[in-house]
């Protein structure tokens, strides 16, 4: 099995399998902020300490949807309304003995997945407990004066009330736009916005990732890369889907600095749709290339049951954390569901 892996993906399974297992030769100790001692080997620090000690859940995160408070206005539009609190003093142990001052919308990063029908009117109530300006930049269709641009919201309780028609149909980030916006955006200020489609999309496993790094030496280059905030943790805490289900995958390249992250899936293939708009799918793929804020929406099956990898497939980013595991369920059998699928 290891050695298949291997040939997949190259250097970087040879690296770090190894890693977790046996090579212990320069680890360190730490003290982590609940008072667990962990050994670790260095700069890839052993994500296995993480679970008890994170503060942000990302496999909660994977299928949580904030629709809002919804309403119906007289002319029959769906009114949504929603809350948002940016703070930028919080801290978070992204791995263990790494400590990082995240910026957050809601307490996490990323933000809540925002989500809508085209066509709904959205009311964003935004609310910055921050010491700094903040705002939030939705990428879609709305007035120039809901830009989150040219309006930054001061800190200390300022608020401010973005209010706009969701469209288009598609998957966006939203960020903060306060300069320097690479600071803003790299310490978290981020998250999804989705807008549906009036005729829903096929019934599916949905799912969020959104694709980050972390600068935790502050030297603008990622120390860690991750979907979902935390390095490896996919890989450790493999997500459970079911063979002959359809997935579908909303993701959102949010890494800093480097220009470029990838998605490849092992053992299938997927079906694309750039930036969601489109009904219709561009790809079908086992790999999509991203620039930054690029995103789209992937589509797949399996019908093989068992554990497949999906990770970027530039080395270094897998290496850092940004890998993960799909453990497929044979759907036809219901007993498979409690089985012992072995290690993980
Ligand atoms: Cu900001």
């Amino acid at each position: 099995m290891i050695s298949l892996l291997s040939v997949m993906i190259g250097l970087s399974i040879l690296v770090f399998f190894p890693t977790f297992s046996n090579a212990q030769s320069e680890s360190k100790t730490f003290v982590t902020h609940s008072g667990a001692i962990v050994q670790t080997t260095g700069e890839i620090i052993d994500p296995l300490y993480t679970v008890s000690t994170v503060e942000f859940d990302p496999m909660e995160y994977l299928r949580d949807f904030n629709y809002g408070r919804a309403s119906q206005l007289a002319d029959g539009t769906t009114l949504r309304e929603y809350t948002m609190i940016a703070e930028d003093d919080k801290i978070m142990e992204v791995s263990p003995g790494v400590f990082y001052n995240v910026w957050t919308y809601n307490g996490t990063v990323p933000g809540p997945t925002i989500r809508a029908t085209e066509g709904d009117l959205l009311r964003i109530k935004f609310i910055n407990n921050g010491s700094k300006e903040h705002t939030i930049h939705f990428h879609g269709i709305h007035p120039a004066g809901m830009d989150g641009v040219f309006e930054p919201v001061g800190g200390n309780g300022g608020q401010f009330v973005y209010e706009f028609i969701a469209g288009p149909v598609g998957v966006h980030p939203y960020h903060c736009h306060v300069m320097p916006l690479e600071e803003h955006i790299v310490h978290g200020l981020y998250g999804v916005f989705i807008v549906d489609p009036k005729e829903e999309r096929p019934p599916a496993d949905e799912m969020v990732m959104v694709l980050n790094g972390l600068d935790t030496d502050f030297d603008t280059e990622n120390n860690f890369y991750a979907a979902n905030t935390i390095p490896f943790y996919y890989q450790h805490h493999p997500i459970q889907i079911n063979t002959d289900e359809l997935v579908r995958i909303y993701v959102v390249n949010m890494v800093e600095f480097d220009p470029i992250n990838n998605f490849h899936l092992h053992g299938n293939l997927y079906k694309y749709y750039p930036t969601g708009t489109d009904l219709v799918p561009s790809f079908y793929t086992d790999m999509i290339t991203l620039s930054q804020t690029e995103r789209g929406i992937m589509e797949f099956e399996y019908t093989f049951p068992g554990q497949y990898l999906f990770h970027a497939h530039k080395v270094e980013f897998s290496e850092k954390g940004w890998v993960g595991i799909f453990l497929v369920n044979d759907n036809k059998d219901e007993n498979v569901q409690d089985s012992d699928y072995g290690t993980q």
